[in-house]
Formats: structure tokens, C-alpha cells, sequence
């Protein structure tokens, strides 16, 4: 199967897995959910998560059953490298979101192939706004293409995202929210990435985010000219935790310049 067949396959499998998935998250709004916490109080998951991720695993046995899946809860494989067809799922990215406010949570899920990531989808299930990105061919938002973002607009003239563990990290940070329009926060990695994506803000940085909270959003960023790697300036890898920026190219070197050094 051919690159190009291969992505036509996962949209398809794509909008059979999704429709399904918003059926069982809506149906989950009338119960009460079990929540349990992982590595502290406030980083949970339910019985929903991992249905979801369940769901997408018996999805790519079928239609992909050689493909690998890398997933944030029950994980179906241990991934080492990024060799060969691999999907990585967060079945539901803002998950205390999801549970305390049932909004501003999203299903996240790309492909990457020997590394490379060529289809991403960032599904925002409250809203019914589905994002999808694939590599060299651009970016849509419900079926219409989006525009890629400004050039021209910096610091000064944008609305930053930024958890209070990344202005810790790079103490300068304050001084940047100082200048620019004002800080937003929205609690799911993946929408605060569509809100940059898509215009709405002018950069979101994060300080331990996990390749699952970025993987299908990276995808899209960068196709509508979005700037995305660590705060340092490194590349993001998709294998280990760590800090992450998305930002319009001239705020990405404004920040960079300017305040993120210690
Ligand atoms: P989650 O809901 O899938 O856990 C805001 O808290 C963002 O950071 C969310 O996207 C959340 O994803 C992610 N996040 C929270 N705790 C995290 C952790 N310990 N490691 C990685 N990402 C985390
Ligand atoms: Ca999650």
C-alpha cells in the first residue's frame, strides 16, 4: 500500500472510529463516571479513556493490523523507536476538563510513518470541531481549509498560553505576558495547539507535555506555518515527555530571543 492509500484508508477508519467515539462520550454524560487518580491527585482517568483508546486499538487491528499504536493509557505496545507505521492516540486529551466541566477536551491521534508525522486529527467532542492535518497537503477545520497563519503578528500584538510550570522554567516568560495582549488557558494541549494553529493565539508553551498530548497537533501547526519544538529550540521527539512551544514564526522568535534564556 502506497503512502497515499494508506491515509485514505485511516480517514475512512478515522470517521467510522470518531462517529462512534462521540456517541459513547455523550452516552457517558448521563452516568456517573469512575474516576481514578494516576501519578497525583489531579491527573486522572476514567473508564471513558480507556474505552476510547480500546476502541481505536480494535479499529487498527483491522484496518492495520502490522501497524503499531502508542497510546496513552493501556498502551497496546512499548514503543522504543519510531521504525515503521505508528499511531499515537490520547483518547482524551484534558481529561480534568472532561470530568469537571464535560467542555475543552479533545481526542487526539496521529500517524507517523519511520518517524515522520503525515496525518493528524484533533477532535474537539463538545464542539464538534474536528481539525485534521496532513503532511504537504494542509489543514482543515470541519472540512474547510485553514489559513495559514500571519507572518507579521508578534508578541506585542497576541493573546499567550502558558502553564505556570514553563514561566518557573524560564522566569522571563512573566515579562512576555507582561508585554503581549494577555494570557488564556484552556487545560487540553491539543486545543491550546489548535488555538495557535489557528490564528487565536500567538503561542502556547508548556513544560511536560507527552508525545500523545502532541503528536496529531504538531502535524497540523506545522502545515499552516506554525513553528513547534521544545523551549530550548530542540526538535520535539515523539518518544519522550518534555517542554513544548507552538508559535506564529515571529512570536516563536521574539520568545526565543528574548525570553527564553535563563
Ligand atoms: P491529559 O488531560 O491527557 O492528561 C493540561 O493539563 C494539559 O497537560 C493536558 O493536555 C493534559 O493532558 C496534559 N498533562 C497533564 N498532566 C500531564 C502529565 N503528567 N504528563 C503529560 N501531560 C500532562
Ligand atoms: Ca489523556
Amino acid at each position: 500500500m502506497d503512502k497515499q492509500e494508506m491515509v485514505e484508508q485511516a480517514k475512512q477508519m478515522m470517521g467510522l472510529f470518531l462517529t462512534e467515539a462521540k456517541q459513547y462520550i455523550e452516552a457517558s454524560f448521563e452516568k456517573k463516571l469512575q474516576i481514578e487518580t494516576k501519578s497525583n491527585r489531579n491527573d486522572l482517568v476514567t473508564e471513558v479513556d480507556q474505552y476510547i483508546e480500546s476502541l481505536f486499538t480494535r479499529y487498527v487491528k483491522q484496518y492495520f493490523p502490522t501497524h503499531r499504536i502508542f497510546g496513552e493509557e493501556k498502551a497496546e505496545h512499548q514503543v522504543e523507536s519510531l521504525d515503521g507505521a505508528i499511531w499515537i492516540i490520547d483518547p482524551i486529551d484534558g481529561t480534568l476538563n472532561f470530568v469537571e466541566q464535560k467542555r475543552d477536551f479533545a481526542i487526539s491521534v496521529a500517524l507517523y510513518l519511520d518517524g515522520v508525522g503525515e496525518y493528524g486529527i484533533v477532535y474537539d467532542v463538545a464542539k464538534d470541531d474536528l481539525y485534521i492535518g496532513e503532511k504537504g497537503r494542509g489543514a482543515t477545520l470541519n472540512g474547510q481549509p485553514i489559513q495559514k497563519v500571519s507572518q507579521e503578528r508578534g508578541v506585542a500584538n497576541s493573546l499567550l498560553i502558558a502553564n505556570l510550570s514553563a514561566v518557573k522554567l524560564y522566569p522571563k516568560l512573566e515579562e512576555a505576558i507582561r508585554v503581549s495582549r494577555g494570557l488564556r488557558l484552556y487545560g487540553a494541549a491539543s486545543l491550546e495547539f489548535m488555538a495557535v494553529a489557528t490564528g487565536r493565539v500567538g503561542a502556547y508553551l508548556a513544560a511536560n507535555l507527552a508525545p500523545w498530548d502532541v503528536a496529531a497537533s504538531k502535524i497540523i501547526a506545522e502545515e499552516l506555518g506554525c513553528v513547534v519544538s521544545r523551549l530550548s529550540g530542540e526538535e520535539i521527539d515523539m518518544l519522550h515527555k518534555g517542554t513544548s512551544i507552538v508559535a506564529l514564526p515571529k512570536v516563536y522568535l521574539e520568545l526565543r530571543n528574548s525570553y527564553l534564556q535563563k
